[in-house]
């Protein structure tokens, strides 16, 4: 840890640590995280990107997957967890020079408040203004807010806020890496009858009548659907509700694009997938001038 990281440490536990359940340390590659530890579960998040890298109920297992090769150099987004994907999902919509997923998940958040509530919860709110790094990637005046809960559940809920004088187009993800125990064995339900956009098929709009299993690479956009998904294996079911949102992807790169990905090991694929929380497509937002649009998502263990 360096002077630095530690002083950084220090500061954040005296003014926003709380006794017994989150404190500031220097984690990967020195990035600053919180460790929260409760009652009901144990969670670490980076403020680097907001990004959160893992979530274990008490007596329970691991519900994020994080990639045992991610790079943690505060450049380079963090492989698994929950990237924050803002001001837009996927590539740019006209500009293929801008990053992939845009800017929230690799810039620095700082902390804006840290809460214990009397059922032994604890919330960190990490906040990102715009300055001039982001207004060469997106030419707009905002702020955010992400707000992360830890119970027996996991809930997070990022509050997007235009700050500027004109409107501007809000797409996103929470772009959640889930842990599970066999992609062979993985069923994702609450997707039924949906259409969505096949992004390894041509783009083409497909639907399907039961739960989606996993036997090839997929990259799914399904569009128009507010429900609840649930991750099904024999070890257990998650439960992941969200508001805001009437996108969700589906992700799994399978065997040929996880070998292609240098932070996820070659057999990283078997052990993961991403259902992420969106405005996607059809579902970019427009957030007028003044106004907040709201993100979340809940996932708890059925
Ligand atoms: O959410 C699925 C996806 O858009 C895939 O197409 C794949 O690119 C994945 O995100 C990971 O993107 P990243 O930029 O983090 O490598």
């Amino acid at each position: 840890m360096s002077n630095s990281d530690q002083m950084n440490a220090d500061v954040l536990n005296e003014e926003h640590g709380i006794e017994n359940q989150l404190r500031f340390v220097a984690g990967n590659g020195g990035l600053t995280k919180a460790v929260i530890e409760n009652r009901h579960a144990t969670a670490d998040i980076y403020l680097f990107g907001a990004h959160v890298t893992r979530f274990r109920p008490i007596n329970g297992d691991d519900v994020i997957w994080l990639s045992p090769t991610a790079v943690f150099d505060g450049v380079k987004a963090i492989r698994g967890g929950i990237p924050i994907c803002w001001p837009w999902f996927g590539p740019h919509p006209t500009d293929d020079s801008m990053p992939a997923h845009g800017l929230a998940r690799t810039s620095h958040w700082h902390v804006l408040s840290t809460n214990a509530t009397a059922d032994g919860a604890t919330t960190l709110s990490l906040g990102l203004e715009s300055n001039a790094h982001t207004q060469i990637l997106f030419p707009f005046q905002f702020q955010l807010r992400l707000d992360v809960t830890i119970s027996k559940k996991l809930s997070i809920e990022l509050s997007i806020t235009n700050t500027d004088s004109q409107p501007f187009d809000s797409g996103a993800a929470l772009h959640t890496y889930y842990q599970i125990s066999d992609v062979k064995d993985v069923q994702c339900s609450g997707l039924e009858n949906v259409d969505y956009i096949d992004k390894v098929d041509g783009m083409k709009i497909k639907s399907d009548q039961g739960p989606v299993r996993i036997t090839a690479e997929e990259d799914r956009v399904y569009v128009n659907t507010a429900d609840t998904v649930m991750i099904k294996t024999a070890a257990r079911t998650l439960r992941v509700a969200k508001e805001g949102s009437r996108s969700t992807i589906l992700w799994n790169p399978w065997i040929d694009k996880a070998r292609s990905i240098s932070d996820m090991p070659n057999d990283g694929y078997q052990t993961m997938i991403c259902i992420e929380t969106a405005n996607a497509a059809s579902d970019v937002r427009q957030i007028a001038a003044g106004d907040t649009h709201r993100i979340g998502q809940t996932t708890s263990l059925v």
